[in-house]
């Protein structure tokens, strides 16, 4: 090979290697093999040369070129790999780094309540359960031994849906007792059971939403007394509110679905709505010892097995416990009543201390 030739594979070769970001490896490119380039010039001018010497003159420039061209592949394909890891390291992101507060975004009041109620009544051993939003009537109203004239089952209560399901006819949930009575007549006791949800009824002014939530409760065992009933909810309400001294009363009531039955009622003071003193009463909850035909119904032997149950609105005691004047605006996802009576998802409440221990 000649030395001019020789001297311009070496420079060639040098500069590709020495090429650090794409843009200066294409000039190196354009240089060597470009149109005006080094080599190509080269190859067009072996038409100057002896005949004699061409060929093999030829073949020493391809040879060159040859040797470029790998070497220029080679060097880009790196530079594009570096430029890649380059981009990669740049754009990385820390999916495990801690969540920054934000401004936006809070737990709305009746959801906190009925996490709430999940953690008191989860540390007394209670799971929380879930039904349907459209049952049918056996679960809402005949398994609960609400007789077919029952107010209740009126028209202007319930809002009954198109279709059966079972032979059965279909409505929005009134109450979520189905989802106790979807638990035992599916599963033996014991059964301790909670279900916060949503329920339904016809009815629409300022103290009352068609779409509302309740959370009822469920005991079943063997030998379970109003004595149960009475220290489970106490127990509860005085967690709940947060007030370890709540003056609790039973009064006697009647629901169909639990004998004896008893409104529940905690002190506070109708002048200045202050809970926990005052002199009056507030009714807060229904409950009663479950009735022996209800247990019937879901299969349950009531000579063996006796229980307790309870139910309660969920806004309400939100009402009640954050001092809410209006039942409305729960339902209107108003930022500013949000910003003021929603919570921070962040900030440690009871939930994460552990209650009613
Ligand atoms: C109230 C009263 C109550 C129940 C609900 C119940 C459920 C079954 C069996 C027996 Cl499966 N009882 N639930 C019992 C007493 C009262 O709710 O004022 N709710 C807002």
């Amino acid at each position: 090979m000649s030395d001019d030739l020789d001297e311009l594979r070496g420079r060639t070769l040098a500069a590709i290697d020495a090429a650090s970001t794409l843009a200066e490896w294409d000039a190196v490119r354009v240089g060597a093999v470009g149109k005006s380039g080094s080599l190509t010039q080269l190859l067009k001018e072996l038409g100057k040369v002896a005949p004699e010497q061409r060929r093999e003159r030829g073949a020493a420039v391809n040879q060159v070129k040859d040797a470029v061209s790998a070497a220029l592949d080679a060097r880009r394909s790196s530079l594009e790999a570096a430029a890649l890891d380059a981009r990669l390291a740049s754009e990385r992101m820390d999916v495990s780094a801690p969540p920054r507060p934000t401004a936006l975004g809070s737990i709305h009041p009746i959801s906190r309540t009925m996490e709430e109620m999940a953690a008191i009544f989860g540390a007394m051993g209670f799971e929380v359960g879930e039904g349907l939003d459209v049952e049918t009537d056996w679960f809402n109203f005949s398994a609960l031994n609400i007789p077919s004239h029952h107010p209740a089952r009126a028209d202007h209560d319930t809002f009954y849906m198109p279709g059966t399901r079972d032979g059965r006819p279909l409505l929005l949930r009134t109450q979520t007792s189905d989802v106790q009575i979807i638990t035992m007549t599916s599963r033996e006791p014991p059964i301790r059971i909670i279900s916060p949800g949503r329920t339904y009824r016809a009815d629409h002014d300022a103290t009352h939403s068609p779409m509302f939530h309740q959370c009822e409760g469920l005991v079943i065992d063997r030998g379970i007394t109003l004595g149960h009933l009475k220290g489970c909810l106490i127990d509860f309400l005085r967690a709940f509110f947060g007030i370890s001294n709540l003056p609790v009363r039973f009064r006697s009531s009647y629901f169909p679905f639990t004998e004896p039955s008893m409104e529940v009622d905690i002190g506070w003071n109708r002048k200045t709505g202050e809970l926990g003193a005052g002199g009056d009463w507030l009714e807060i909850l229904g409950s009663g010892m479950v009735h022996p035909k209800v247990l019937a119904n879901c299969g349950i032997d009531p000579r063996e097995w006796q229980g307790f149950a309870f139910g309660m609105g969920v806004e309400r005691v939100t009402m009640l416990k954050h001092g809410m004047p209006d039942l409305r605006p729960f339902y209107e996802s108003d930022m500013r009543w949000l910003r003021h009576y929603g919570f921070n998802p962040l900030a440690p409440t009871m939930l994460h201390e552990g209650v009613a221990r």
